[in-house]
């Protein structure tokens, strides 16, 4: 049985998680038999949110109704852990994962922690050849995948040298299930500092190769805590969680806001708005991306009584236009709360709570995150001009795995990161993202570096050259198109374009529009011109 009781212990020095949550850190501790999770600060800033309270539900599959409680998931982590260990899962080891969304997906994040190991979380979408890409950089000793897509990746994993290969389904099946009945909880979690490693997540690269950004436990346990505070999460809070369990947004925003808060979600396996829709009656918040938000918007059953028992919208990930903000507002009555983040930051700035939010701008800096907007030579622009977005605090990540030369690309030696957007700040100190020096695709809330495409794309026989750029879109905010110069007699027609890269490429970045140029548009140094293809080629 859990116990909870106040003492007097002091933290170690200089863990600088104690300031950003003072109220649980202020001498409670946590003990359940043997296990103490207070010597690994990310599994113990989210164990404490439920202090108490672990009778109450965690988490509700919206396929079975099943729910799970703040008891079971925790116990089913220390099992995870039980098992990695006994796979000789060390501390700082990755353990990668490629499954279907589900609720055993969660315990499997936080077993891996809790052991001391890097969580791993890969894209579903992602092929075998870009899985393999992965496991070959980021060397992990686990690697846990669909069982559907076993015999495919498990030759990928052997070769990659990982150790151990698991299968887990969207019904929590597989071989980890069946380890999960064998295995022996771990009796104390794995001590680890707070600039230790929890997780690696993979963030495409301008080059064409990802790069796995190092988010430490500091970086998810302070962002966490400041977040639920500013959104005054609280154990009343039922959110809607319709988000992937792979990225920043779906992952440490939902998941750790709602452990931290002792709070409860709903979890859809994907995204369905009517699904959605039906269960604001029942959930106080949702998070999404834009197009969540567009396609909510399309359903007649959306209006302010069917809205009533929700307090809290907010979007990321992409930019939400100002006219959907209006819409939405028009017809529930609630303003959209926008925050902006990226993988490497975690969220930075967000629009207040309770103050006034502005749509078109991403709010205001975290409490803690300094943010600038600079010129070339990094002073400063001022007021109302357009710079680059740089950011500062405990939410930066620790650097790209393996790649110090693309992190001292991108961080400078005073700590400010170069966050590769522009924006600009109004004089109440909010910043609208107003594009972006990277180049990059955003749809649906994925990004796509267009390199990428195009080295696939300029590798096919026939192919002379090829520039990938986004289109606007009306669902998916952008999507990839291309402009491909055909060599000379070559005969390639859309489809064969897209055939040509599909093994290679993860759906979601196949080109959703192909038109075929005599020659690309460059300027006198010989930059292709993206804007000027953009302006070509937008939809009237
Ligand atoms: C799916 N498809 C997409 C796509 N999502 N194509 C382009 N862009 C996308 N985002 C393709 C599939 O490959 C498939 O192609 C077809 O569309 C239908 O697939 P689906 O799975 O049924 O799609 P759907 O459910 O409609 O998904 C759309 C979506 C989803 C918007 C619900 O993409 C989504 O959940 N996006 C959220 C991404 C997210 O969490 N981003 C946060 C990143 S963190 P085919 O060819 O097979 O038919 C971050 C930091 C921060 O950015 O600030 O938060
Ligand atoms: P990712 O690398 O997937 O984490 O994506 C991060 C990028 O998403 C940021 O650098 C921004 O370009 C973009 N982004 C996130 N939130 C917003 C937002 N609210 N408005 C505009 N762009 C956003």
């Amino acid at each position: 049985m859990l116990s909870v009781r106040d003492t007097d212990k002091t933290f170690a020095a200089g863990w600088p998680i104690a300031a950003a949550v003072p109220v649980i850190y202020h001498g409670k501790y946590i003990e359940k038999g043997p296990i103490m999770y207070d010597v690994n600060p990310l599994a113990y800033a989210l164990r404490v949110g439920s202090l108490g309270t672990e009778n109450a539900p965690f988490v509700t599959d919206r396929v079975t109704g099943m729910m799970t409680t703040y008891a079971q998931v925790w116990q089913q982590a220390e099992q995870v852990a039980g098992v990695l260990v006994s796979l000789g899962v060390a501390p700082g080891d990755r353990v990668a994962v490629q499954v279907p969304k589900s609720v055993a997906a969660i315990p499997l994040y936080l077993g891996t922690v809790l052991c001391g190991a890097v969580h791993l979380p890969l894209n579903t979408g992602y092929t075998a050849t870009e899985i393999d890409y992965f496991l070959t950089d980021a060397r992990p000793r686990v690697f846990v995948c669909c069982p559907a897509n076993l015999a495919a990746l498990g030759p990928v994993a052997a070769k990659a040298g990982v150790d151990t290969v698991l299968t887990l389904d969207a019904d929590g099946g597989g071989t980890l299930a069946d380890a999960l009945q064998q295995a022996t909880p771990i009796a104390q979690a794995v001590p680890r500092a707070a600039d230790d490693l929890a997780a690696i997540l993979y963030t495409s690269g301008t080059t064409g190769r990802s790069k796995g950004a190092m988010l430490t436990h500091d970086n998810l346990a302070s962002n966490a805590a400041s977040l639920r505070d500013l959104w005054r999460f609280t154990a009343d809070d039922v959110l809607i969680h319709a988000l992937p369990l792979f990225h920043t947004h779906g992952l440490f925003v939902a998941i750790n806001v709602t452990l931290m808060a002792g709070g409860a979600l709903l979890l859809h396996r994907a995204f369905d708005a009517g699904a959605v829709l039906d269960d604001f009656a029942h959930a106080t918040a949702l998070m999404g991306v834009p197009t969540f938000y567009t396609r909510l918007l399309d359903l007649p059953g959306l209006n302010r009584d069917a809205a009533r028992h929700m307090r809290l919208f907010i979007s990321g990930s992409a930019p939400m236009l100002t006219e959907t903000h209006h819409l939405w507002h028009d017809r529930t009555g609630h303003w959209v709360l926008e925050r902006y983040g990226m993988t490497e930051t975690s969220m930075s700035t967000s629009n207040p709570y309770a103050g006034l939010r502005k749509p078109g701008t991403v709010g205001l800096p975290l409490p803690g995150v300094d943010l600038r907007v600079v010129d070339d030579a990094a002073a400063p622009v001022p007021l109302g001009a357009v710079g680059g977005v740089e950011v500062r605090g405990p939410n930066l990540f620790a650097g790209y795995w393996q790649m110090p030369d693309k992190t001292a690309e991108d961080m400078r030696p005073d700590g400010w990161f170069k966050t590769g957007d522009l924006g600009q700040l109004d004089r109440d100190g909010y910043l609208t993202i107003v594009g972006r020096s990277k180049d990059l695709i955003i749809s649906g809330g994925y990004n796509i570096y267009p390199k990428e495409v195009e080295t696939l794309i300029d590798a096919l026989a026939g192919v002379a050259e090829s520039a990938a750029f986004g289109l606007p879109d009306p669902d998916l905010g952008e999507v990839v198109a291309v402009a491909v110069v055909l060599a000379p007699g070559a005969d390639l027609d859309a489809d064969a374009i897209r055939a040509g890269v599909a093994d290679d490429l993860a759906r979601f970045k196949l080109p959703r529009h192909v038109y075929f140029l005599p020659a690309l548009p460059r300027n006198t140094m010989g930059k292709v011109q993206k804007a000027q293809l953009r302006a070509q080629f937008a939809p009237s």
